[in-house]
Formats: C-alpha cells, sequence, structure tokens
C-alpha cells in the first residue's frame, strides 16, 4: 500500500501491542465498504434496514454505558501540564503511554485491525491534513468512509512524509472504568480505549479535526472551531457566509440546513450549508478570513429532526446512512426517533435492544424515551439537498460574521453584536450553555463554554483566547462578531422564539449589520437590534412586543454573570490575555452605569 516507513514502523509497533490476528487496509472501494457492511450484518453489529424505504442505510446499537463523549475521560497529554491548561484533564505522556498500553495490550487478539488513511478536507488541498486510524471496529471504518476523505490517495499525498495524525482504537471491553481518550498534541497522536461511539472513537472529527489542530492552529497560524459553516444567498444571486459557534446540541446543524421562511424564499433567499460542525479558518491573500469544513459527512443529533424542523436533514439521511441508537421500527424494518413524527412505532425496539412499548413514554423521563437523546445518524455530505457549490472548493468561503450562541433560559438575549473583534473575542470567551445529552453528565447546567471550545482546546484555554485576539491582528478584513440565543424561555419555561427556519430573519439582520445597512441601540453588552428591524412578518403569535422582550438586557441578571464570569476566569487561571480581564471590567462599568 505504502512504502513510508513512518507509517509502517508505526503500524509494527502498534501491532505488537495490541495483536491483531489480520491488519486490513482500507482503500476506500465500494467493493470493500459492502464486503465490511455485510459482514457487519452477520454478527449483529449492524442491522440492514429496509433498502427500499432507506437504501443502503444501517443501525447500530452501542453499549449502553457508551453513549457521549466522555469529558471526564478526556485527555490532554503535554511535557508541561501547564500547557494543557487548567480546563483540560492533564496526564503526563509517558504515564499515559504506559497506563493504556496495557490496556492495548493483546486487545485486538481473535479480531482485525483497519487502517484507515484519511484526510481532513479535500487531499491535496493547502488546507489538508492526513491522518491514519488504526481501529478493531468495522463501525468506525464504516462511519470514517461517511464522515472523511479515505483511500489510498491519501498515502500518495502523504509520500515519504512522517507528516500524519497517528491515531489509535480499540474497543477492549467497552469498560468505562478504564475508557480513555487521549491526545498527544507534541507526538500527532490519539489514543482511544474502551469505547465505541462517535466523538470518542470517530478520531478525525473532535480529537483531530478540533483538539490536535488547534494546537496546530496556533502554532501555525490559524483557527480550528466547532463552527457550521452557511451561505446565505441573495435575491440577486450574491452569496455571504458566516460561522457560527454552539456548544455540542444546540443548533448548529439546524441552523446549518435552514430552510428560510416562505415569504424570505418566495423572494428568492436561499441557505447553503458547507458544514455543521468544524471549521478550519485561515487568513486569505485578499486579507478576509476563509473557512473550509474539513469533513465529509454530519454526525447529527437525530431526536428533534422532522419535516418541520430540518427537513434537509431528514432527506440528508433518507439514503446511505448509519444511524446509531435510535428506535428500530420492527413492521417496516426503518427507524424512529422522538419528534421525527407523532406515530411511535408499536412494534419496536428501542436503544437498549429491548421491546419499546411508547405508551409508556413520559417526557419529563429521558429514560422513557425509544432513542437515546443523543442517538445519531452518520450521512454523507453530497446526499444534502443545501449542500452548497463551495463545498469541495478547496480554498473554502469567506467568511462575513462569526456567531457564538448558547443555550440559556435567561440573560441572553435574541441577538447582539460585538463591538470590535476584541470585544468579540470576549463575548466568545465568557459564553455559557446549558449542557446536554451529547457528553456524560448532567443535562440542563449552566455551564461556562468559552466559544463552544471548552472541551475541544488541545491546549491552555487562556493562551487560545489569546490566539483569538492576535488573529484579530492579523485579518485586515475581519467578520464582525454577534451572539444569538434561540432557547429564552417564558415564565412556563417554553421557548419564546420559534427557532429553526425563523432564525433566517436574525441572520439577515446580521449581514445587513456587517454592510452597515441598519442601526443599532448600543446597550452595556454591545449592539442590539431596534426591534423592528427583526422582520415578523408571517409569524404567528410573535408580536413587536415579543420581540422587545427577547432583545432586553437585564442589568442585574447580567452583573451576577459577571460575577460568575470572574470565577470562571480565575479558574482558566494566569493566562487569561490582560485585555479579556480589561473587557469585563469594561463590562461591568457599564451594566453599573446603567442601573
Ligand atoms: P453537535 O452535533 O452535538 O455539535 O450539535 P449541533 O450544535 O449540531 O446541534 P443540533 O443542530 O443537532 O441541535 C440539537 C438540538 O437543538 C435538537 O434537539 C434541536 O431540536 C434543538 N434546536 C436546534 N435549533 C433550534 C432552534 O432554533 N430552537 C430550538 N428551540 N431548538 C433548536
Ligand atoms: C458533539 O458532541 O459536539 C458532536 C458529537 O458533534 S461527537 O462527534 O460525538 O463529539
Ligand atoms: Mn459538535
Amino acid at each position: 500500500m505504502t512504502n513510508n516507513k513512518y507509517v509502517l514502523g508505526w503500524i509494527d509497533e502498534m501491532a505488537a501491542m495490541t495483536k491483531p490476528d489480520k491488519i486490513v487496509w482500507i482503500d476506500g472501494s465500494e467493493e470493500q465498504a459492502e464486503a465490511l457492511r455485510a459482514e457487519a450484518c452477520s454478527t449483529g453489529e449492524m442491522i440492514k434496514l429496509n433498502q427500499e424505504l432507506l437504501p443502503n442505510c444501517y443501525l447500530h446499537r452501542t453499549a449502553v454505558n457508551d453513549v457521549a463523549r466522555v469529558e471526564g475521560r478526556t485527555f490532554i497529554c503535554t511535557s508541561k501540564k501547564e500547557d494543557a491548561g487548567n480546563i483540560n484533564n492533564w496526564m503526563a505522556p509517558e504515564e499515559c503511554y504506559a497506563k493504556l498500553s496495557k490496556l492495548y495490550a493483546g486487545s485486538m487478539k481473535g479480531r482485525t485491525m483497519y487502517v484507515i488513511p484519511y484526510s481532513m478536507s479535500i487531499v491535496g488541498s493547502p488546507f489538508a491534513k492526513y491522518g491514519i486510524e488504526l481501529t478493531d471496529s468495522i463501525y468506525v471504518v464504516l462511519n470514517m468512509l461517511i464522515m472523511t476523505r479515505v483511500g489510498l490517495d491519501v498515502l500518495e499525498a502523504l509520500g515519504e512524509s512522517g507528516d500524519f495524525i497517528k491515531g489509535l482504537h480499540a474497543r477492549a471491553d467497552i469498560d468505562e472504568e478504564n475508557r480513555y481518550i487521549c491526545h498527544f498534541p507534541e507526538d500527532n497522536t490519539i489514543w482511544s480505549v474502551n469505547s465505541g461511539y462517535g466523538g470518542n472513537v470517530l478520531l478525525g472529527k473532535k480529537c483531530f479535526a478540533l483538539r490536535i489542530a488547534s494546537y496546530l492552529g496556533r502554532k501555525e497560524g490559524w483557527m480550528a472551531e466547532h463552527m457550521l459553516i452557511l451561505g446565505v444567498e441573495y435575491p440577486n444571486g450574491d452569496t455571504k457566509y458566516i460561522c457560527a459557534a454552539f456548544p455540542s446540541a444546540c443548533g448548529k446543524t439546524n441552523l446549518a440546513m435552514l430552510i428560510p421562511p416562505k415569504f424570505l424564499s418566495d423572494k428568492g433567499y436561499k441557505v447553503w450549508c458547507v458544514g455543521d460542525d468544524i471549521a478550519w479558518l485561515r487568513v486569505g491573500e485578499d486579507g478576509r478570513l476563509w473557512a473550509v469544513n474539513p469533513e465529509n459527512g454530519f454526525f447529527g443529533v437525530a431526536p428533534g429532526t422532522n419535516l418541520n424542523s430540518n427537513p434537509n436533514a431528514l432527506y440528508t439521511t433518507m439514503k446511505d446512512t448509519i444511524f446509531t441508537n435510535v428506535v428500530h421500527n420492527k413492521a417496516n424494518n426503518t427507524v424512529w426517533w422522538e419528534g421525527l413524527d407523532k406515530n411511535p412505532p408499536a412494534d419496536a425496539i428501542d436503544w437498549k435492544g429491548n421491546v419499546w412499548d411508547y405508551t409508556k413514554y413520559n417526557k419529563a423521563d429521558k429514560s422513557t424515551c425509544g432513542a437515546h437523546p443523543n442517538s445519531r445518524f452518520t450521512a454523507k455530505a453530497t446526499n444534502c439537498p443545501c449542500l452548497s457549490a463551495e463545498f469541495n472548493n478547496p480554498q473554502g468561503v469567506p467568511v462575513s460574521a462569526i456567531v457564538f450562541g448558547g443555550r440559556r433560559a435567561k440573560t441572553a438575549p435574541l441577538v447582539y453584536q460585538s463591538t470590535s473583534w476584541q470585544n468579540g473575542a470576549f463575548v466568545g470567551s465568557i459564553m455559557a450553555s446549558e449542557t446536554t445529552a451529547a457528553a456524560a453528565g448532567a443535562v440542563g447546567v449552566v455551564r461556562r463554554d468559552p466559544m463552544a471550545m471548552r472541551p475541544f482546546v488541545g491546549y491552555d484555554m487562556g493562551d487560545y483566547w489569546a490566539h483569538w485576539l492576535k488573529m484579530g491582528t492579523m485579518i485586515p478584513k475581519a467578520p464582525k462578531i454577534f451572539h444569538v440565543n434561540w432557547f429564552r424561555t417564558d415564565a412556563d419555561g417554553n421557548f419564546i422564539w420559534p427557532g429553526f427556519g425563523d432564525n433566517m430573519r436574525v441572520l439577515l439582520w446580521i449581514l445587513d449589520r456587517c454592510e452597515g445597512k441598519v442601526d443599532a441601540n448600543i446597550t452595556p453588552i454591545g449592539y442590539v437590534p431596534n426591534a423592528e428591524d427583526i422582520n415578523i412578518e408571517g409569524l404567528d403569535g410573535v408580536t413587536l412586543d415579543t420581540i422587545k422582550e427577547l432583545l432586553t438586557v437585564d442589568t442585574a441578571s447580567w452583573l451576577d454573570d459577571v460575577q460568575n464570569i470572574k470565577e470562571f476566569y480565575a479558574q482558566v487561571g494566569e493566562r487569561v490575555p490582560q485585555a479579556m480581564y480589561d473587557e469585563l471590567a469594561a463590562l461591568e462599568a457599564r451594566l453599573n452605569a446603567s442601573k
């Protein structure tokens, strides 16, 4: 397959440790993928779904203890603890290698080790970075074939070079107590053991394209961010691009694929999806910031996806898709999840593999769900009806606006604009959001999640903020920075803003601000729209007063937030840039002055 001595030497070493019976190179061919699907079905690892209704679609169930990212067991292993920072878990590299070597030892006996050469971004393009993942899981191979660009052309592009990310994954015993997701940014290495779930094991995704890539980006002068990329096409044919960073399960996939409200689509407005989870950003020769999506597919949240909320996602999953931890509808051999429609199947198996009685479903008790709240689909980008024509453009797309956002029942208004790049980076640093099922642990607890990157920065958080500030000085035509919140609730806990396709109304305000086409009110936190400037044409139950309510900046709750931010900054520690403290002090002073 290759004569690359770095590749071959490393595979020999890993095989000597894990002792697979066989080593199989993944070549990216359809024949090989089909044979692997058949093998996975023969062992029960996957279920082949109704090929008429869902061609080339499969269902997989993970172990019950293995359903989400495990942040508590994710480590950044830099030689100096300070370089991983206070927010990350740290282990000394030699200690971690020694500990995990014991878990890997002989773990592939009786199994096959698959060698997956893959590229993040287009093979041979200036943005591309290469990785090789070794895994003993066919499910991982089949997911990587969808999520990344896999094939022998990667080995060709790599040539004799040792510049690739070495990823090792072994399922071992799927033992939670010995589950580790470890990153060695100084060695371009990722080791994952005892999991078979998504972000823990598809090493090109969070481990490489965010944690390792953020480390490389800082060294090389670019950025790896937890951001969607979308294009808004105007009736005159112009397209403007927006990147948005929301924490896990907070609406990136939905926003990236939105369908504009009818009165706007009738006029010719369209939204195109470039990416739904990860953006790599570089300064272009023209002084603008350019974004590519390094992935080749979507690993999207299933529950809540339906023909109203996100029809584009639903269409994307109708062929060539792997569903993980959703309900199996036995009557017609299809799948179902909460929020798909109002007809839960009567003859059904839940995500745990047990018979599921939908009549026992109780919205308040997640344990009665048929699909796991973090159940997902793995689908090809090229099957997405609204995929941008620029998706395969190796240069990426020029970014007009960066949008941060969180899931906040109170405090954060529907939208506001920062006053400068520095102030915008500060707005990113103070992001907060209610936790979701995408990570193991409590759900619905507000925590600070800077730039939606808390779980994904491969180095010290303070250094990461300094990198953001430095990038601002390197982009002559920098994007404007905004913050949104689709999740404000009323006294009964209901969302006030309709969200989904109607978020287009907010995107248009954002782009108008970038073009200097609309005024705004300056408040202590930044520029807030005049309520009249958010178009509510055709919206049921939303009045000008609703918008006014959504845009209020409540000084008292912001001052409470400032206290919490101070504690968080102290926790991030001594590398928090002075400019961030200056911004925080200025925010506090403006809030006090407005009392
Ligand atoms: P990751 O893939 O985990 O990084 O998440 P994501 O940010 O892509 O999240 P996704 O778009 O899949 O959203 C997940 C959840 O947010 C689902 O339950 C959606 O129904 C809900 N959601 C998305 N957009 C909106 C919105 O505009 N309003 C409301 N109320 N809910 C939304
Ligand atoms: C997230 O949790 O932000 C995801 C899913 O996008 S995973 O790939 O599991 O990290
Ligand atoms: Mn994500």
